[in-house]
């Protein structure tokens, strides 16, 4: 059920926006005229969600990230308001799909933690989870991307978050934070005198329920300086240093930094973890207390879930609030986080496991680098009768003094009462492999909950087509709850339904080939199938995996022309961090070869490849429901689940993968016969690791290998220029290939062979295409959130009532 639609207000309040933007009618420039109809839209909104009695605690969501991509589409749709929207346009002669097109992707992630959060957000107000999700108001966003001769450039993401019409008043106290300084003592009691404070602002965006009438906030937080302007500095004649204090501070959430599963270890990050952490925490306790609520009852009523360690520092600093500015006793203090706290772990990579200097955290917080060495200490004192107690101390210390460090995974496992990872093999791992010794202490701290996509950004609003189809053949009930879609497996066998699931894919394929040739000139094959991988670019990920696929292809037909291999169209979308070399040379050698192929007329009938640059939300929205096969083959044991693997199943494209990450949940649900897995099991994988891993002898094994790594050393692709996939060649050889693209090699080539055998019969093609579709309601975020319900946010009373 929607809400009522004011069409009289909405139109009053659109004129007025206009007026008050200098715009007087509504036939005006685009930009503006999006600005305000998504204010009008705003003013008809409710300002409080009807109370409710809730099952579960009060969720606060903290992260560094939240990739929300586009809100109004969105919000329309959730609202139930697009028709009407659309109509009410119409009669200005405005369109809603240009209109759309003018919001900027607001991009405050990365990739997959960040959109994974941004998902969360959308289930929880669907399900009536209570929430508040807590981040920064980046003022620059993920860099966008584009190309210069193949090269990735990047460029600043300016999204003008100071006219972003879905932000909406929030009346929350300002909070002052804290850096640098001096830990005194005073009559015994220790007072922690910062050098310096800055602001923290709140600015929320409601996160508005699918169809119930319900939302709540997320809070993001700007950092400012009290006094902007030194009046006095200004006075003395240092006029240049007037203005520096509001500088400093404004540095902290100017942007976000841009590594996915890595680690900066700069001083600035560390000071937007804490500003971020302490705007939260002293937010949950603001309202707890205004709630006539005792401190002592906080775990009764909330949780804290931490998005990976990026917020690991919130729980010293609850400890610092409690035992410094509310006088609790130490262990009474320690006691409490330990119920609050919740950590998702999202990644095993060494490189991505957050270690501080001691001597820069120490420098920063002082304080908290005191509570940090009493936490340390509480751990061994626990540790005192255990038989294994000094193999517990050297591998679990939070501190490794030796190395200077602390670690922030391992404050994380020991602050929380919960543990969980993001899939099923991941959790394991954690537990096997990350903490095995924590994992003994306390087993029932961890569990798993494997991540979830929320189908109205991810079915309902990209693939309008498919979702209309939906609605025809088993009703709208899948709407709300995605388990629905089950009952697809009823209509099977009809060859009629099976032909519209056809028509719709190709339909979106044409819309597809429409942008790409827009942004980049090319005009692909719609009738090819459309090979995809989407996501960052990461070794692990491996798309110079998909590259030597290509290249194997590109040979053998150069030299055995064979008009039976089904034409296919190679799409990659990824970004490079700034400072990862070898994914950026893997960008240029996808791009260049892509050049030669796309012109040679001996291949490009059958080849294709596109790199479509600045990959962001708003594009996978336009890549996913056109895609025929998605591209899941990463390392074993490195992905952590993945969440793309999700949407595309989910859209109805089958999955060639590695047995990683949810990957190995879809072959669960989808079956055998309609995923392709290739490749390493964990188990082999790490028995290669261990015996001393050759890929030498495999080159020496295969002449196919060796010849695709000339054409890549021999100038073909570079206009003779040997050396330009040095870092790409080298990582597969001298470097010893860490993640075993070349023990995977030929078992991807069989299973891609497969692939076009199988492409070559549309009807079973689009059969399991359309099972995948019928299977893959279980990764709905909406019971991935009723997962962390069960097994991590009720509390004990409401475990056993339930
Ligand atoms: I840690 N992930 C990410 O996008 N950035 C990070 O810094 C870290 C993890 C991802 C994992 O790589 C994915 O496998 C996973 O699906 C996603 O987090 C959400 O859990």
């Amino acid at each position: 059920m929607g809400q009522p639609f004011n069409s009289e207000k909405f139109r009053n309040s659109l004129v007025n926006y206009l007026n008050h933007l200098g715009y007087h009618n509504p036939t005006t420039s685009q930009q503006p005229l999006w600005q305000a109809v998504c204010l009008a839209i705003q003013d008809q909104l409710p300002k409080t969600s009807p109370k409710k009695a809730f099952a579960s605690r009060h969720v606060n969501y903290l992260s560094m990230e939240f990739l929300l991509g586009r809100l109004t589409l969105n919000n329309l749709q959730n609202l139930g308001w697009t028709e009407s929207i659309r109509n009410k346009l119409q009669e200005y002669d405005v369109q809603l799909v240009d209109l759309l097109e003018c919001e900027h992707d607001p991009a405050l992630g990365n990739g997959g933690l960040g959109r994974l959060a941004a998902c969360f957000l959308d289930s929880m107000a669907s399900i009536e989870q209570p929430a508040t999700g807590y981040g920064l108001n980046y003022q620059y966003g993920l860099f966008r991307q584009s190309f210069t001769q193949g090269q990735q450039t990047e460029s600043a993401d300016d999204w003008d978050r100071d006219h972003y019409p879905w932000f909406c008043q929030s009346p929350i106290p300002a909070v002052e934070v804290g850096f640098g300084g001096q830990v005194h003592s005073k009559n015994g009691i220790l007072q922690w005198i910062p050098d310096f404070q800055v602001i923290g602002k709140a600015h929320d965006i409601a996160i508005i329920g699918y169809r119930n009438h319900h939302q709540q906030p997320l809070r993001l937080w700007h950092a400012s300086h009290p006094h902007p302007f030194n009046l006095k500095a200004f006075n003395l004649g240092h006029y240049a240093n007037a203005e520096s204090n509001a500088i400093e501070a404004e540095k902290i959430t100017k942007v976000l930094y841009p590594n996915d599963n890595h680690a900066a270890g700069k001083r600035l990050r560390l000071m937007q973890q804490y500003f971020q952490c302490t705007c939260a925490i002293t937010d949950i306790i603001y309202h707890h207390r205004q709630a006539g609520r005792p401190l002592a009852e906080l775990p009764k009523y909330e949780v804290i879930q931490l998005n990976d360690t990026h917020p690991a520092i919130a729980i010293v600093e609850l400890l610092r609030q409690l035992v410094d500015l509310y006088q609790w006793e130490w262990a009474d203090a320690w006691q409490l986080t330990q119920q609050l706290f919740a950590y998702t772990n999202h990644t095993l990579m060494p490189e991505a496991l957050e270690c501080w200097d001691l001597h820069l955290f120490k420098r920063l917080l002082p304080r908290h680098y005191q509570l940090i060495e009493q936490i340390d200490a509480w751990f061994s004192a626990t540790l005192k009768n255990h038989p294994d107690k000094q193999h517990y101390k050297t591998s679990n210390a939070l501190l490794i003094k030796g190395h200077g460090k602390i670690r922030m995974a391992n404050l994380s496992v020991i602050g929380s009462y919960a543990v969980n990872g993001v899939a099923k093999l991941h959790s394991r791992l954690v537990t096997e492999e990350l903490f095995p010794e924590y994992a003994k202490l306390w087993p029932t701290k961890f569990t798993n909950v494997t991540n979830g996509i929320t189908p109205r950004r991810w079915l309902l609003m990209c693939n309008p087509k498919l979702a209309e189809l939906l609605n025809d053949t088993i009703g709208e009930q899948w709407q709300h709850d995605l388990s629905y879609l089950q009952s697809l497996e009823n209509h099977l066998d009809n060859a009629s339904f099976l032909q519209d699931y056809q028509d719709v894919k190709q339909s979106n394929k044409n819309n597809l080939a429409a942008l790409i040739a827009q942004t980049t000139g090319i005009e692909i094959n719609p009738e090819a199938m459309l090979d995809v991988q989407i996501k960052r670019l990461h070794e692990y990920k491996r798309q110079h995996l998909k590259l030597l696929h290509i290249l194997a292809l590109y040979q053998q037909l150069k030299t055995h022309p064979d008009p039976n291999l089904p034409p296919r169209v190679f799409l990659f979308a990824a970004k490079a961090a700034p400072g990862y070399d070898l994914a950026k040379n893997i960008i240029y050698a996808i791009n260049q070869v892509a050049a030669v192929i796309n012109h040679d007329p001996a291949v490009n009938q059958q080849l294709q490849i596109v790199f479509m640059p600045d990959y962001r939300v708003s594009l996978a929205e336009k890549i996913i429901p056109a895609a025929d096969l998605s591209e899941q083959i990463s390392t074993v044991g490195k992905e952590a689940s993945g969440t793309g693997n999700m949407k595309l199943a989910l859209n109805g494209a089958l999955t060639v993968g590695t047995q990683d990450g949810a990957n190995i949940e879809i072959l669960d649900h989808v079956g055998a016969e309609h995923i392709f897995i290739f490749g390493q099991t964990v188990e082999s994988a790490r028995q290669l690791w261990q015996n001393e891993y050759h890929p030498e002898q495999i080159l020496a094994n295969n002449p196919q290998l060796q010849d695709i790594l000339t054409l890549l050393k021999d100038g073909t692709f570079a206009q003779g220029n040997k050396q330009a996939f040095k870092p790409l060649v080298e990582s597969l050889t001298t470097a010893g290939d860490p993640y075993l693209v070349l023990a995977d090699f030929a078992s991807y080539l069989d299973i891609q062979n497969k692939i076009d055998v199988r492409y070559q019969h549309p009807t079973t093609w689009f059969r399991s295409a359309a099972i995948n579709t019928a299977r893959c309601g279980i990764f709905s975020s909406d019971r991935a959130i009723r997962d962390y319900q069960q097994r991590i946010w009720l509390s004990d009373a409401q475990r056993i009532k339930g």
